[in-house]
């Protein structure tokens, strides 16, 4: 059995890592020359997001070809050559198979459109009058899943942007073709996948109107998911291979199922509940103050769940989806490197793998864009227009935006204090943050008490600690508000960790002081006998043996 509890995966979105080349856009190349840097981090996967030939309208979640590179981000003999050096060092890669849909530019698609009857099962095609979609479900970008075409009579379901088709997952042609993919992959080398929004692939037998919501009931965990991953690891061989499946508005149920090593289906899973404490009533697009005890509550819900169950989970507070965490959670100026440390403590030593979305591990913020010209994703722009429409005010839209676009995550990476962060010669695609607070590894290199020490730190310790990496979890001191507290067992060892996740001090009752491990103030808090006093953000975990 593969063993990768001790291990962490480093998040690379390689349009904003480095441009090697000079034309603005981040490539493979540029990946391949800090390969060092990830090195030094001590991540064991990078994750790279699609880098598959793609019309770029969802950033290559829009992928034309499954086996291809495109010429954006460089050849195929880039992507081998990132492949042999990163093994060099110990490091493997986990590619992103986005196997709900394609783009509509893949040949498949284009055939479908055609009129050959073979393609157009691969996707979901309905009949109905060109005045009335099939159903009322949304799209997750807004507006109608469903896109008539004219020349076929049959409307197409697109659960995300209009260019993204699902596909056919009920279809047994599709599900070979699929395999295909992961084989070609695992033939160059490739011994990690991720599968986007996986737990949306199965769709019911027949499509009715959602009277409650946007139609997510009818699809997620759908009625056959688990069987087709099943199918395609046991096909595929991914026994041997570490997976990740991406799980939107899933259940605790369901990841315990996708991730439980005897059902041998996923290695683990993200999913995003704890990433929707500010959104009010539910809706990203309205603003809340996060909620710090349903903040604790999920955590202790699915830690403790996932631990009962034998599941596995991701850890994760960034991905190129996310807005910085730092920004979100923690304090970006006055105590941003005190509320980055703790934030990255709060989920490093908790159980599961831990996944570092390039830049966080140097505090990089939001962007803090003041117009909408220098937003560049797709949901952002759909949403100016769909919030503008409605009658918010734009500068009110534009304060949405600036909390919530997904272009937070994808200004360039920060190497130096330079006018384009040393990620490019040219002029990048996307603006850099108007402030960043010294967040460059060039200035953190130097630094040792800096935030990009300070992840080294953490990642280290799950490789020297057992109980980081296989310990088990229960959550602890759940009455203090604005504290997250838990501790890991393993044998005689306990760690435990206590997060002030509010910019006052707080109390926090003890019986003793624990030894001081790791500190996000650099020293251990201060203990008077009966309680510990936690300064604004300050994260702490300490060991006691028994
Ligand atoms: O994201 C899936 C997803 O549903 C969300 O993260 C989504 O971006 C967000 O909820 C919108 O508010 C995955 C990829 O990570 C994302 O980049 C792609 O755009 C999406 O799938 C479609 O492939």
């Amino acid at each position: 059995m593969k063993n990768f509890s001790h291990q962490v995966v480093y998040q690379i979105y390689p349009k904003s890592f480095r441009d090697s080349d000079g034309d603005g856009v981040g490539d493979l190349r540029g990946v391949t020359e800090k390969l060092d840097y990830i090195r030094d981090l001590g991540a064991d996967w990078i994750w790279l997001t699609p880098f598959f030939p793609s019309p770029q309208r969802d950033n290559g979640y829009d992928v034309a070809d499954y086996c291809g590179v495109d010429p954006r981000f460089g050849t195929m003999e880039d992507a081998e050559e990132l492949l042999r050096e990163a093994e060099k060092r110990g490091i493997g890669l986990m590619l992103d198979m986005v196997f709900n849909h394609t783009s509509t530019a893949h040949e498949w698609f284009r055939r479908a459109l055609r009129g050959e009857k073979k393609y157009r099962d691969y996707y979901i095609f309905r009949d109905g009058p060109a005045d009335r979609p099939p159903t009322n479900w949304q799209s997750k970008f807004g507006g109608s899943a469903w896109e008539y075409v004219p020349a076929l009579g049959q409307w197409y379901l697109h659960l995300f942007d209009v260019t993204q088709a699902d596909l056919n997952w009920d279809n047994p042609a599709v599900r070979e073709e699929l395999k295909n993919v992961i084989r070609f992959w695992k033939d160059k080398g490739v011994r990690a996948f991720r599968f986007d929004v996986v737990n949306l692939i199965s769709k019911p037998d027949i499509f009715r109107d959602d009277p409650a919501g946007d139609g997510r009931s009818f699809y997620t965990d759908g009625p056959r998911v688990h069987e087709y991953l099943q199918e395609l690891a046991r096909d595929t061989g991914l026994d041997e291979a570490v997976t990740v499946g991406e799980m939107s508005s899933t259940s605790l149920e369901h990841c315990v199922r996708y991730t439980r090593p005897e059902n041998r289906e996923l290695s683990m899973s993200f999913s995003f509940h704890h990433l929707k404490i500010d959104y009010k009533g539910g809706d990203k697009w309205q603003l809340q103050p996060p909620d710090l005890s349903r903040l604790r509550e999920l955590f202790c819900t699915w830690q403790e769940g996932m631990l009962a169950g034998g599941g596995w989970n991701a850890l994760f507070w960034c991905n190129h989806d996310q807005p910085r965490v730092v920004s979100r959670l923690g304090d970006d100026t006055r105590y941003w490197k005190e509320s980055a440390k703790m934030l990255a403590l709060c989920v490093h030593l908790m159980r599961g793998t831990p996944y570092v979305y390039q830049g966080e591990e140097l505090g990089m913020t939001n962007a803090y864009f003041d117009s909408i010209s220098r937003y560049r994703d797709v949901e952002s722009i759909n949403y100016y227009r769909i919030l503008t429409e409605k009658g918010l005010p734009a500068a009110e839209v534009m304060k949405v935006l600036a909390a919530r676009s997904r272009d937070n995550s994808r200004t360039p990476m920060q190497w130096d204090d330079g006018p384009c962060a040393g990620f490019s010669a040219g002029k990048p695609w996307i603006d850099v943050p108007s402030r960043r607070p010294g967040a460059n590894a060039a200035a953190e290199e130097k630094d040792p008490s800096s935030i990009l020490h300070f992840y080294r730190r953490l990642i280290r310790l799950r490789k020297e600690m057992p109980v980081v990496a296989r310990g088990d979890i229960r959550f602890i001191l759940p009455d203090v508000p604005g504290l997250i507290a838990y501790e890991r067992r393993l044998n005689d060892e306990t760690l435990t960790v206590l997060c002030n996740f509010t910019a006052e001090p707080l109390r926090v009752p003890r019986e003793g002081a624990p030894s001081c491990l790791l500190d996000s103030y650099e020293t251990p808090p201060s203990f008077d006998g009966e309680a510990l006093t936690l300064r604004p953000y300050e994260g702490t975990a300490g060991m006691t043996r028994e």
